[in-house]
């Protein structure tokens, strides 16, 4: 059974990290609710869940994903870009101790895990703000000797790479083409989004089934129509804080 690792909105959540979206209030009753969903609907489809506290020092700390990247092997620490990030890391570590052996991404190099997309033995990982050139070559390092092969790939307009791409079926990914160049996931086949949702790549894929979120329904009938088996649900409140839905997981086996 595949495990995933999530952790609890910090109620300090409204000071969190913002690159595109103005600063709202974030309702703390309603981000909690909407991250339970998430988590029941993991549960749902076979996953066990880890769950972390959250922390009241950590506004970011829902969002897993960018404190670690694991594959079968191992799993690599990250170095978060954004400084009030960096203290996420110890409690996934912690987590991650139990189930994998570790690395780490150390400095001046950062790397955020919601720029790193794996697909099968091949890893993407996205050039952006929080993520540095030699963030990537540590990845690349740590990961070469279990035959992954890393490829750096330029995003453009968003937070990370997989705001603008993500994996929706085996050989099949999910993309908005103004974001990133559709050119670097060949052989795959590549799908779309409907041009009004532009936010609608961040898709998250467990046990054959993808989650979408309920905020982009013509992105979903897309992936209807190409016959992928969807379940929508809401993430607005997590979404105020830039957040989808690979960002509150880290998933351990497929
Ligand atoms: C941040 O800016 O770091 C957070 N407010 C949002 C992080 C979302 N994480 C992800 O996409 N992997």
């Amino acid at each position: 059974m595949p495990i995933a690792i999530t952790r609890a909105p910090s109620p300090a959540m409204s000071r969190c990290e913002l690159t595109h979206l103005p600063r709202q209030a974030i309702d703390p009753d309603a981000v909690r609710a909407q991250h339970r969903r998430y988590e029941r609907v993991l549960t749902e489809l076979g996953v066990e869940l880890v769950r972390l506290p959250g922390d009241p020092d950590l506004p970011d700390c829902v969002f897993v994903e960018d404190t670690a990247v694991v594959v079968d092997e191992l799993a690599v620490i990250t170095r978060p870009g954004a400084p009030s990030r960096r203290g996420e890391t110890a409690a996934v570590e912690a987590a991650l101790a139990g189930y994998r052996p570790l690395a780490r991404i150390t400095a001046p190099a950062t790397l955020d895990g919601g720029d790193v997309l794996r697909v099968g033995r091949r890893i993407f990982a996205g050039l952006t703000q929080r993520t540095s050139r030699d963030g990537i070559d540590q990845l690349g390092a740590a990961l070469a000797p279990f035959g992954y092969s890393v490829t750096a790939v330029p995003v453009d307009r968003c937070l990370h790479l997989k705001s603008a791409v993500t994996q929706v079926a085996g050989g099949t990914v999910l993309v908005n083409p103004d974001w990133v160049e559709t050119g670097a996931f060949a052989p795959l086949e590549v799908l779309a989004v409907d041009p009004t949702e532009p936010a609608a790549a961040n898709t998250l894929l467990v046990n054959r089934v993808l989650v979408v979120a309920s905020a982009y329904p013509r992105t979903a009938e897309r992936l209807q129509r190409a016959g992928l088996d969807i379940v929508a649900i809401d993430m607005s409140e997590l979404a105020k804080a830039e957040g989808a839905l690979t960002c509150c997981s880290l998933l351990l086996g497929d």
